[in-house]
């Protein structure tokens, strides 16, 4: 299709004039009611029908295994400075209907520099990029090696992700189109690619946000023209992060034979019997082969941290065992956190063509019951924060010095997770964290999501099967989280979670699934359906402002509440309080440094109080640094709720965070090894631990239990036991496990260890002068 033809038909369906509805300020309801109106001519992405129908382009909704070189593979990398332009505000389309794709940005138009990969938002000095809501483009020449179409490769591009809708063009042609941010692009450009001349890679990139997109938004018309100039309007959204668009992660092309490994699936289990652990991989390869030719046949080799072969496999599908594995164990659990092999996936082509890819791979196995979550049969009490991928001039950009100094910083704190709010971080993000074994919450970008229509649904169950395929096989991801802050006390909310939860379970049955929930534990509806339930609350911040003295109460009583409820485990996703750095106010007062300090410690208390109840599993600060929120009166441009700075520097908050949270990884070890041992015993290092006392003999007979009860579990039966009360979560098969976890010598030794900490919060209070309840 040629070019004109593929504009016309996109104006077809967009609207690609400007129409602007004379009306006081209104929410357009759906795209489809607004074929007409201004706000549909900048937003021409609605569904993926819409753009296959009317564009031909097609939609990319799997972004493809991370581009790795090999003895098979190249990889060019394509980032740098781009060529950058606006649609004007008042012109949307003008891009579309001038094919600025057609040529250089820089023949049609005035351009300007921009930094790939980056958001575009905070980089120039033009307040116009900041706030811009529309399309931007951006285009970038570069040359490819004639020797690859000599050599018969298949070329691949991939974006790591284009923030948010994106359509993406390759020599003047629409090759790819992807709706929504933070998730991969991948285009077989083989036949587009020109090999002995330059190519012209072109991006339109939208960031309107609707009620119909993840995350949601409205855009708001001012008609009133003795206010608001003609055709005024802003986007509103339901966040507090600032909404940074572009092209946000690192830009590969790559090549491959042929035949090629398509995609792989890895499910690792860990056994202990009688104190011994050993392990094993299920592995499932897809591969591609050339119209005409057989199936490609596979094999597979494990090679661990030295590149030593440990065991190999010839089949497309199978198991691996591997005895006296180096298990994957989160940062301080084990003196060695985050250990990796690498599965080296070998295809073959019946012209005995050969592709290779090495996938990472950590052994571990997370399980979960009604009171707790285990990994490698172990007890895991999960310390973090929330985060975001935010920095000054970057904005959501990916940059790896900014990511090595946020390991960094969250291991000083001795914090064992965080949670990707409020949408799936870099791939490159999540690698660190599958190598330094700091554990994920892996969030979809769905934030307070509203009014859970079938199309909503259905957007978002295939964001998440984009998204788990995308993550699927990283150890440090330990659950799926489907939301935060969904408004689910509405009444649709209950059949929507529970096909959202359902999807996401089909798409990943070895992970628990849940939301970060913040209505009340009467009315929310979305609860029942997860496997594990995290709530954020804000006591003497949001409610009770300045009163500190009630945090404790408040705190157990809800959190009993919930686990009472709902017979989950459950755990604390948000708490905390703004400060001003530098702001020093004693006796302790609201945006100071000893305000947010206090409120920490407050909250300490109760979660040692809920610890003893043995259903809490973890703490989480909101948030890890401040970070740039939209234009407001309330905030000072920044959510100050940071223990670091957006600079990434200490406040007195991260001091004591850092005090509790190696204490609390301390004792959580030091109480598991007393469960298993005698008191004569437990003088044994750390290094001699490696968690075998935590785990009881008889694991074998209960892994075959747990084997029969997976592979017969029927989805429709249980839900609608489970809506009943009639079961709980037995698919992967802790319950029986769970009895083991507060055995009477832990249960002593994790009490003393709260009255330990309550010591040292003591301490703290006392150094800084703080009245704690
Ligand atoms: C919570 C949201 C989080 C906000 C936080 C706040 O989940 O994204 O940043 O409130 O207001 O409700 O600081």
């Amino acid at each position: 299709m040629g070019p004109l033809i593929l504009i016309l038909l996109l104006c077809a369906g967009l609207s690609c004039g400007l129409d602007i509805i004379n009306q006081e300020e209104r929410v357009p309801k759906s795209f489809n009611d607004n074929h007409e109106n201004f706000m549909f001519a900048t937003l021409p992405i609605q569904t993926e029908d819409d753009i296959v129908n009317q564009t031909e382009v097609p939609v990319s909704s799997w972004g493809g295994l991370y581009p790795q070189t090999s003895v098979s593979r190249e990889v060019k990398p394509l980032d740098g400075v781009w060529s950058f332009r606006l649609s004007p505000k008042d012109d949307p389309d003008k891009g579309f209907r001038e094919l600025w794709f057609e040529k250089p940005l820089s023949t049609t138009g005035t351009v300007i520099a921009m930094a790939v990969p980056s958001s575009y938002n905070e980089v120039t000095e033009d307040k116009n990029i900041r706030e811009h809501v529309g399309w931007a483009w951006y285009d970038t020449q570069f040359y490819v090696p004639a020797r690859w179409q000599d050599e018969k490769k298949r070329v691949v591009l991939r974006f790591g992700s284009v923030t948010y809708n994106s359509i993406i063009y390759l020599n003047g042609k629409a090759i790819t189109s992807h709706l929504g941010g933070h998730l991969p692009i991948m285009a077989d450009v083989t036949s587009s690619l020109m090999y002995s001349s330059k190519n012209l890679l072109t991006v339109a990139v939208n960031n309107t946000l609707t009620p119909e997109t993840i995350p949601q938004g409205t855009i708001i018309f001012h008609n009133d023209l003795s206010r608001y100039p003609p055709g005024y309007f802003e986007q509103k959204y339901n966040f507090d992060f600032f909404n940074f668009a572009g092209i946000d992660r690192p830009v590969f092309l790559y090549t491959t034979p042929q035949t090629y490994v398509d995609n792989i699936r890895v499910i690792t289990k860990v056994f202990n019997t009688q104190g011994s652990y050993s392990a094993s991989i299920e592995y499932d390869i897809t591969s591609q082969s050339p119209a005409g030719q057989d199936n490609a046949s596979c094999s597979v080799f494990l090679v661990d941290a030295n590149d030593t072969l440990v065991v190999n496999g010839s089949s497309c599908s199978g198991t691996l065992t591997v005895s006296q594995p180096q298990l994957w164990w989160p940062y301080l659990m084990d003196p060695i956190a985050g250990y990796q092999y690498t599965l080296w996936v070998r295809v073959t082509g019946s012209l005995d063509e050969i592709d290779e890819y090495p996938l990472k791979v950590g052994l571990r196995e997370v399980a979960w019951n009604t009171s707790g979550v285990t990994i490698n049969g172990r007890p895991l009490y999960i310390r973090g924060c929330g985060k975001h991928e935010d920095a000054d001039i970057r904005g959501k950009g990916y940059d790896a010095a900014l990511v090595v100094k946020d390991f960094a910083l969250l291991k000083w704190l001795g914090a064992n997770s965080f949670r990707t709010s409020h949408y799936p971080y870099a791939e490159e993000i999540m690698d660190r964290a599958d190598a330094e074994g700091i554990m994920v919450i892996d969030e979809s970008p769905a934030i307070g999501l509203s009014g859970f229509d079938p199309a909503l649904r259905d957007r978002h169950i295939a964001v998440m099967e984009e998204f788990i395929m995308r993550d699927r096989n990283r150890p440090s991801v330990i659950m799926w989280s489907v939301g935060n802050e969904p408004k689910s006390s509405q009444l649709a909310a209950d059949d929507y979670f529970r096909a959202v939860v359902n999807a996401s379970k089909l798409a990943d049955p070895t992970r628990p699934v849940t939301a970060v929930l913040s209505e009340s534990v009467n009315s929310d509806l979305a609860a029942q359906w997860l496997d594990v339930i995290w709530v954020n609350r804000y006591f003497s911040w949001y409610s009770d402002t300045g009163h500190l003295e009630v945090i404790q109460r408040q705190t157990v009583t809800e959190f009993q509440e919930w686990h009472s409820k709902f017979q989950r485990p459950v755990g604390i996703s948000e708490y905390g309080a703004g400060s001003i750095p530098g702001l020093h106010m004693g006796p302790s007062f609201t945006w100071s440094e000893e305000y947010q300090t206090e409120l920490l410690l407050n909250n300490f208390k109760a979660f040692d109080d809920l610890r003893d109840q043995g259903f809490f599993m973890g703490e989480m600060i909101w948030n890890f640094a401040d970070f740039l929120t939209p234009q407001e009166y309330n905030r000072p441009a920044m959510c100050m709720k940071g223990l670091f700075t957006r600079t990434r520097q200490p406040k007195m908050a991260a001091q004591v965070t850092r005090a509790r949270y190696h204490d609390l990884a301390e004792w959580d070890n030091s109480c598991e090894r007393r469960q298993g041992s005698t008191p004569d015993e437990d003088d044994s290092t750390s290094e001699e631990l490696n968690g075998i006392f935590a785990i009881p003999a008889k694991d074998a007979r209960l892994r075959a239990k747990e084997e029969e009860s997976f592979s017969e579990f029927d989805y429709d039966d249980f839900e609608a036991k489970r809506k009943e009360g009639e079961v709980l979560d037995t698919r992967r098969g802790i319950v029986e496990r769970s009895s083991e976890f507060l055995v009477q010598s832990q249960a002593q030794c994790l009490s003393d260890a709260a009255a330990s900490r309550q010591t040292r919060v003591q301490a703290f209070a006392h150094v800084f002068g703080f009245g704690l309840a």
